[in-house]
Parts: C-alpha cells; structure tokens; sequence
C-alpha cells in the first residue's frame, strides 16, 4: 500500500528529476526534452523506493536491473541516478562533454548505476528480459524493469522479446511503455500506427495494465499488481504526455513545434524555467512540511 507520505515523496523526486534533467540540458543547450520529460513520474516511483538498489555498491549482485530501452532519455535516468546518491549532482553538469560519465545516450561502460548500454532503438528490452531470465536461471528474486517508447514499438525486435519473454514466463519482468503519443518526427499514430499497444501485449500473453502515467500512486499500484502476476510478464502502459512539466516544451508542443529534441540557446529563458521548475520543487516540499 502507498500512503500520502510516501506518495508526497515520490512526486517531490520526480519534480526533482524534472529540474536536474532540464538543467542538464540548458548547460548544454540542446536535448532530447519530450521524452525524458514523459518518464520523470515513472523513474521517481522506480529509484524513490520500488527499485532494490545500492548507491555505495552499484554492482550489488542482489539489486533489480533496470534498462532504458529508449536510450535517448538518458538525462532523465541520470538525474535520478544524482538525486539518489550514485554519484554527485555535479557531474549533471558535464553532460555530453568531453570525457562525461554521462554520454548523451545510457552507457553502462561509463556511468555508475546504468545497467545496460542503450540508444539504439528496440535492443534494451531484449537485454532486460534476458536479465529476467538470467536471475531466474542463478536463482535470484530480482525484477528487471524496462522502458521503452510507443515509437520504439515500430521496432520488430520488440515484439520478439515480448514474444519471448511470455514464452519463458518471465515473471520478474516489468515492462513500461511511455505511450506520449509521439515519436522523433510526428505523431506515432500517423508514422507507423500501433493500434491498442495493450492488446497486441495481451496477445502474446502478457499481463496487461493501462494507467496514468503522471500518476505516482497509479504506477506504484500498478508494479503492486504486476509483481502478484505469476508465470507471465508484466507490461504497463503509461498514458503520458511528451514534455510534460517543462513549461517550454509545452508551450512549442501546443504552438505544433517539435519537442523531441529542442535547442536551449537562450540563458535568461532558461534561468526563468529552473526557478519555474524549483518553485514546484518547492510547494511540494511545503505540502511534505504542513502534512
Ligand atoms: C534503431 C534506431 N532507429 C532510429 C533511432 C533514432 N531515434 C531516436 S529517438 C526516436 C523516436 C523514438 O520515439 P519514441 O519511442 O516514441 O520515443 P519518445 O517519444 O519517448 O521520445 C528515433 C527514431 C534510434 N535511436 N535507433
Ligand atoms: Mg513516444
């Protein structure tokens, strides 16, 4: 059960995740905004107290695994890495530079805390499962969870893990799709359509839950039910919006621009969004306080 602390605190987090990410991509002044935006609630629900982890000992043979299939989103993924303690906030600053621990895309090579290399668009989840079955094979009780985008889903290598993973009943694992509705170029719908993404899941046996994926307390219930799920694969799909909570993102969204990957040139605009984003930092810290 998630009482109102608990939930108080993963939206605090994932607010946090949101400021750290936007920062991370006005230092560097351009990025991939829409997509990180859309997984922040997620990622604050999975590294805020879901996800067995070990800041001082990422290696730890016990903890979940985690994989961003949709690599691209990484400064998401490293915000919350920083904000739980894997390596010092500072190092958000160094993004896509030179000698970085945090390339653009995930990089279990260079960053502590990232499970599997990712940026090329269908592989991770192929890899998570295979980390699913792997724990089951050493007799672990370790989840592996993974993201993937609705865009990404055009990808046949997704439908052969998810294939797989139901064949193998891979109960361990716990999927999310960040169904934003959009992908680098337009909307999915109109690229390559996906129809109802949770039927064709439930298809190929997965068990299947549709939930609001700004929602904490809707993702939280929802890992609840997907871990009481056995001997099948667990896939939720997050009704999300792409660059949801970064007020420059939606206003180019709402005017038709594209918010996949936007430039941030302009320091005085960028400086108003941080103090925008630490203000809503702010007032959820006070709802923590006046509780
Ligand atoms: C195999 C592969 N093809 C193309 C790309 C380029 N690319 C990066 S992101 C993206 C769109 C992905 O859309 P979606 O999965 O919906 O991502 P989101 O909306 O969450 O950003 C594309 C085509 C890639 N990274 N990998
Ligand atoms: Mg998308």
């Amino acid at each position: 059960m998630l009482d109102s602390k608990q939930e108080t605190e993963f939206e605090i987090l994932a607010a946090e995740i949101r400021l750290e990410t936007f920062r991370e991509l006005a230092e560097l002044g351009f990025g991939h905004i829409g997509g990180a935006m859309s997984i922040a609630d997620v990622l604050a629900v999975l590294y805020g107290g879901v996800m067995k982890i070990d800041p001082e000992n990422p290696a730890w043979e016990d903890r979940d695994y985690f994989a961003l299939s949709k690599g691209h989103a990484g400064p998401a993924v490293y915000a919350a890495l920083a904000l739980r303690g894997f390596f010092l906030k500072e190092q958000l600053k160094t993004l896509n530079k030179s000698g970085t621990m945090l390339p653009s895309h995930c990089s279990r090579i260079h960053t502590p805390g990232i499970d599997l290399t990712t940026g090329s668009l269908g592989q991770g989840i192929s890899t998570a499962a295979g980390a699913a079955l792997a724990s089951r094979i050493l007799g672990g009780d370790n989840y592996a969870y993974c993201i993937i985008g609705d865009g990404e889903c055009d990808e046949g290598q997704i439908w052969e893990a998810a294939l797989f993973a139901a064949h193998q009943k891979l109960d361990h694992f716990i999927l999310f799709v960040d169904a934003n509705k959009l992908q680098l170029d337009g909307p999915v719908a109109e690229i390559c359509c996906m129809g109802d993404i949770g039927e064709k899941f439930r298809s190929f046996n997965w068990h299947v839950q549709t939930v609001d994926g700004h929602s904490v307390a809707a993702i939280y219930r929802a890992i609840e039910a997907a871990k009481a799920a056995v001997g099948q694969p667990s896939v939720v799909v997050l009704e999300t919006i792409k660059g949801k909570g970064c007020a420059l993102a939606e206003e180019a969204a709402a005017k038709g621009q594209g918010i996949h990957h936007m430039l941030f040139p302009d320091q005085e605009t960028n400086r108003r969004e941080i103090a925008r984003m630490e203000q809503v930092v702010s007032d959820l810290k006070a709802k923590r306080g006046s509780r």
